[in-house]
């Protein structure tokens, strides 16, 4: 869906023919108070096929249309009736808006120029600069930048989505979990709430590694956090918490349902048939479970030693099993 635009050379600014070549419909909004100003814009952007122009007289106008529609770009007067482009950027960046923003100026002024840019508008331009090549220019300039932005933020997204990830089984990593779960105490104490947390490690796992081998050892970690992740609902939180250790924080969950969604997973990490190859395996896990009480005032860190003792007990008591 990105716009991509290109200055097409051979034809650039040769009278009214195309300069720009666009993938896509470019639509604009003018927020222009005087029609002199807007005609003189019009009259230079009619010319392309490509661009749909709006205008608005007012910065209420203006948030009221941008709320309806979609607008690639937006043409800024600096002084409107209802306060001055300065404002109307401060409003767009606190609405969290992403619609570049150009601003036709007036004033010809350095500094009102260098707040407008600091205030972020993508660029500006005199009115009495406002020419088909200059106008252009900066429609072909605003949308790149905007691309690239949203590129820019898409790669941070991503990256901030892969630090918070385990890269065998795609679920949470430790550093999540330890958050995460910092995170869910406070909203427990906050809102009264219970809390439960459960660790889960696989039982004998040395033992598949040194019979089928490491790679088979991670195709059953990876097959084992898919089940974790089907197993649990949209706010637990499903994490790989050490080599074949997962744990998760379930919110709002008393101990009793814990266990019971624990225990509906052992069963079915039991009955589940793993391939690697032409072979077939199963495998069993012991899970540790505890849980924090709505008027409790248990830390992170005791639970954390509550699920682990309880695992340890499951262990002791034979594996494939679930202790609270
Ligand atoms: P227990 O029932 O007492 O938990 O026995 P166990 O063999 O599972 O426990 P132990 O802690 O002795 O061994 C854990 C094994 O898990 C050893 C290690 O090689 C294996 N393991 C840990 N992380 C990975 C991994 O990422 N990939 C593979 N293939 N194996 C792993
Ligand atoms: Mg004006
Ligand atoms: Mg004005
Ligand atoms: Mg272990
Ligand atoms: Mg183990």
């Amino acid at each position: 869906k990105i716009q991509t635009l290109r200055h097409d050379e051979s034809k650039s600014y040769a009278g009214g023919k195309t300069i720009l070549n666009l993938d896509q419909q470019v639509s604009i909004l003018s927020i222009e108070d005087r029609d002199e100003d807007f005609s003189t814009i019009q009259q230079i952007l009619h010319k392309h096929d490509q661009l749909r122009l709006n205008r608005v007289k007012s910065i209420q106008e203006a948030f009221e249309l941008l709320e309806k529609d979609h607008f690639d770009l937006i043409f800024l007067d600096y002084l409107l009736p209802d306060g001055t482009g300065l404002e109307f950027l401060e409003k767009v960046n606190s609405k969290g808006l992403e619609t570049p923003v150009v601003v036709i100026t007036g004033q010809g002024d350095e500094l009102i120029a260098s707040r407008i840019i600091q205030a972020g508008a993508y660029d500006y331009l005199p009115k009495a600069k406002a020419s088909d090549k200059a106008l252009l220019r900066i429609i072909s300039n605003a949308l790149e930048k905007a691309s690239l932005k949203r590129e820019m933020r898409r790669a941070q997204k991503k990256l901030a989505e892969m630090s918070m990830r385990d890269e065998l089984t795609g679920l949470f990593n430790r550093r999540y979990f330890a958050e995460a779960l910092d995170r869910e105490v406070s909203g427990a104490e906050r809102y009264g709430h219970g809390l439960a947390l459960c660790i889960i490690d696989l039982d004998h796992f040395k033992l598949v590694n040194d019979t089928h081998g490491h790679l088979c050892g991670d195709r059953v970690l990876k097959d084992f956090g898919r089940l974790l992740a089907d197993s649990i609902r949209k706010y637990d939180v499903g994490c790989r918490y050490g080599g074949e250790e997962f744990a998760i924080i379930l919110p709002d969950t008393s101990l009793e349902k814990a266990v019971s969604l624990c225990e509906r997973f052992r069963k079915r990490v039991k009955e589940f048939e793993f391939t690697f190859d032409d072979q077939t395996l199963h495998i069993t896990a012991s899970v540790g479970v505890t849980a924090r009480y709505p008027d409790g005032d248990t830390s992170g860190e005791k639970l954390l030693e509550l699920a682990d003792k309880a695992l340890y007990q499951a262990k002791r008591q034979g594996r494939d099993r679930v202790v609270a």
